[in-house]
C-alpha cells in the first residue's frame, strides 16, 4: 500500500517537500523566509524555537522550518533533522568573524546521519554589506570544495533586497525533481 501510495503522490507531485533553514543567529533566515513566502521584507525578531510556514515557488509546495540560530537553540536543530528533503544553509557573508563557528555547525549537522541525502543549498546573504564576503570566499571558508557525495549549491544574496533568492530557489527546484 505504501508504494501504491507514493506512486501515486510522485505522479501528482504533492508531496510538500520538507526544507530546513539553518544557520548562524542574524543570519538572515527569518527574512528570507518571509521574502519567500509573501514576497516582503518583514521586520523580524530573533528566533526562539522556530517559524513553520508553507511557501508554494513555481507549484511546489514546500513547508520550511527557520529553525533559531542562537547558540543555546543550535541543539535543538537535530530535532528537526528527519525526512528532510533539503537544508538551505544561510551565512552572513559580512560576519568574518563567525565564519569558522559556521563552518563547524554546517559540518557537524552534515555528518547526521539523518541528513545523508538532503540537498545542500548555502546562501551567502548580506551581500548588499560592503566587505561581504563573496560567494566563493564563502565557500572556501566554509570548506564545501571538501563536501563528498552530497549535491550542493552556493548562491549569492541579499535578502532585504531581495536580490539573489530566484535564482538560489530554482536551483533547489531543478535538483529537486532531478532527485525524485
Ligand atoms: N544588510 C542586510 N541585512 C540583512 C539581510 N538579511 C537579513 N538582514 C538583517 O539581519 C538581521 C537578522 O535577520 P533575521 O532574519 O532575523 O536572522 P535569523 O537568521 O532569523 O536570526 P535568528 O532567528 O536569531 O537565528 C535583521 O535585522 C535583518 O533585517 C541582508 O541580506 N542584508
Ligand atoms: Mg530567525
Amino acid at each position: 500500500m505504501g508504494n501504491f501510495f507514493s506512486i501515486f503522490r510522485n505522479l501528482f507531485g504533492s508531496r510538500e517537500m520538507r526544507i530546513l533553514i539553518l544557520g548562524l543567529d542574524g543570519a538572515g533566515k527569518t527574512t528570507i523566509l518571509y521574502k519567500l513566502q509573501v514576497g516582503e521584507v518583514v521586520m523580524t525578531i530573533p528566533t526562539i524555537g522556530f517559524n513553520v510556514e508553507q511557501v508554494v515557488y513555481k507549484n511546489i509546495k514546500f513547508q520550511v522550518w527557520d529553525l533559531g540560530g542562537q547558540t543555546s537553540i543550535r541543539p535543538y536543530w537535530r530535532c528537526y533533522y528527519s525526512n528532510t528533503d533539503a537544508v538551505i544553509y544561510v551565512v552572513d557573508s559580512a560576519d568574518k568573524d563567525r565564519m569558522g563557528i559556521s563552518k563547524q555547525e554546517l559540518i557537524s549537522m552534515l555528518e547526521e546521519e539523518e541528513l545523508k541525502t538532503a540537498l545542500l543549498l548555502v546562501l551567502a546573504n548580506k551581500q548588499d554589506i560592503e566587505g561581504a564576503l563573496k560567494p566563493s570566499e564563502v565557500a572556501e571558508t566554509l570548506g564545501l570544495n571538501n563536501l563528498r557525495n552530497r549535491t550542493y549549491q552556493i548562491c549569492k544574496t541579499s535578502a532585504v533586497k531581495g536580490e539573489g533568492l530566484t535564482e538560489a530557489m530554482d536551483w533547489l527546484v531543478n535538483a529537486l525533481q532531478n532527485v525524485k
